[in-house]
């Protein structure tokens, strides 16, 4: 086979990328190692940034969201097991967020690919990528097998110009740039978060938690799907943490005024998420171009790992569209372009992720220390200016 742009992996960038590409006319294969039904079956994300909003309504994706998707105007820390600080996003950057699962985006972008009669290749395994510092770059998997690997499947070959690495932080594109040429930056953190799924009302506003006893976060999907996550010990499984204890820490690190308000109810999903920042330099290798988790990771406090897949995508969208038309520049600058904005949103991340956290080993200073910064975001319209710009996205 012979297409343009091979983009490995069907996750919300590759999807997303295809979408475009195909908009702009040209040629793509889109090749994922899981089931369509296992894509689907992920529950990540749940806030996009505003720009996020726009491009899926530019390139006509927005629809069920703007149905089903939840405006928010304000981000709510809660604090000292009292206090509740609200940063109006409208009135501080004059930008708001929606609340709209990852899960019905990725079910959004499917449903285009079947209207377009997308190629998307579900199932393949040994995906390998070949000759990518020449100008005829090809992947090959093996489809059609037993359970695992080529054992019985047929060897596919695609040759293409160009090959999009959309396949996350476990992939396989990024490893196919030599070590010697790549540059990692990594930092892991000490906990994780246990969060879960219940088909509860949600409360109104989106609520972050800084408490001594760790880090809650109150989130939605719809009227009726609430997501609630809670910090939790690294080497905690789902089976510690069964329905009454989690939502007994949850209702204990929020002030009375929001824990009163939550509904509880038996979890329909529960999982726990380590976190981590991760940032591979560059992005790009030869014909190769990295684009979301495939290139970097933040912890989800920030709600940037979705957003940042989709700012990839537009930036590497219209370099590869450019250089299929005879422009190379875009291309060229992708790697820098993009970065400059993924160092923006992992450092907002990380900084979000120390000031809310309780940390092994955090003194009681460390903790007055976290409280005292809280109070001068309550209390400094600057303050909250500069976190909610990061929050709901810079201009692209
Ligand atoms: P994805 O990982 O979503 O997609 C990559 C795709 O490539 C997958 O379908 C995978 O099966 C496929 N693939 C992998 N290896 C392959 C290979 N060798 N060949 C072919 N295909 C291959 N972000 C937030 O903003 N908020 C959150 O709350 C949040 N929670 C998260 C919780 C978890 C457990 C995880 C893992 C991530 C979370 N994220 C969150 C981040 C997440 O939403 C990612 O940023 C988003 O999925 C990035 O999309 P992609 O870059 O497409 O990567
Ligand atoms: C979510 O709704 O899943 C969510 C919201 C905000 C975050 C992380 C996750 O920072």
């Amino acid at each position: 086979m012979r297409t343009q742009v091979a983009i490995i992996g069907a996750g919300p960038a590759g999807t997303l990328l295809a979408h475009i590409l195909a908009q702009a006319g040209i040629e793509h294969v889109v090749i994922e190692r899981q089931s369509r039904d296992h894509v689907l079956s992920r529950i990540r994300a749940g806030v996009l940034e505003w720009g996020t909003v726009e491009t899926l309504r530019r390139y006509g994706l927005g629809e069920r969201m703007d149905r089903d998707g939840h405006v928010h105007n304000t981000i709510n820390i809660a604090w000292r097991g009292e206090e509740v600080l609200s940063i109006d996003t409208v009135d501080r950057v004059g930008k708001r967020m929606m609340a709209y699962g990852q899960t019905n985006i990725q079910e959004d972008l499917y449903r285009a690919a079947d209207e377009r009669g997308a190629a998307i290749v579900f199932e393949a395994d040994d995906v390998a990528l070949h000759d990518l510092t020449t100008d005829h770059p090809s992947v090959t998997w093996s489809s059609g097998g037993s359970s695992g690997g080529s054992a019985g499947g047929r060897t596919e070959r695609l040759d293409c110009d160009y090959v999009a690495g959309c396949d996350g932080f476990h992939g396989v594109a990024r490893q196919s740039i030599p070590a010697g040429l790549r540059r990692e930056f990594e930092k892991v953190y000490p906990f994780g978060w246990i969060g879960i799924l219940s088909e509860t009302p949600p409360l109104p506003i989106l609520l972050y938690a800084n408490h001594e006893r760790g880090f809650g976060l109150c989130s939605m999907r719809s009227p009726m799907l609430s997501r609630y996550y809670v910090q939790c010990p690294l080497t905690d499984t789902v089976d510690d943490w069964p329905d009454d204890r989690f939502w007994t820490e949850l209702l204990g690190r929020l002030p009375r005024s929001q824990a009163e308000q939550i509904v509880t109810g038996p979890s329909i999903e529960k999982s726990i998420a380590p976190l981590r920042s991760f940032v591979a330099e560059p992005m790009s290798h030869g014909r190769l171009f990295l684009a979301g988790d495939a290139a970097h990771i933040v912890p989800p406090t920030g709600a940037k790992g979705l957003n940042l897949a989709v700012a990839d995508v537009l930036y590497l969208s219209h370099g590869l569209i450019a250089a299929c038309k005879g422009d190379p520049g875009p291309l060229e600058r992708y790697s820098d372009t993009a970065l400059r904005r993924v160092w923006g949103s992992v450092r907002f991340s990380w900084w979000l992720t120390g000031l809310l956290h309780r940390f092994p080993g955090q003194t009681d200073f460390d903790q007055r220390a976290q409280e005292q910064e809280l109070y001068h975001l309550s209390q400094s319209a600057l303050a909250q200016a500069a976190m909610a710009e990061q929050y709901v996205g810079l201009p692209y």
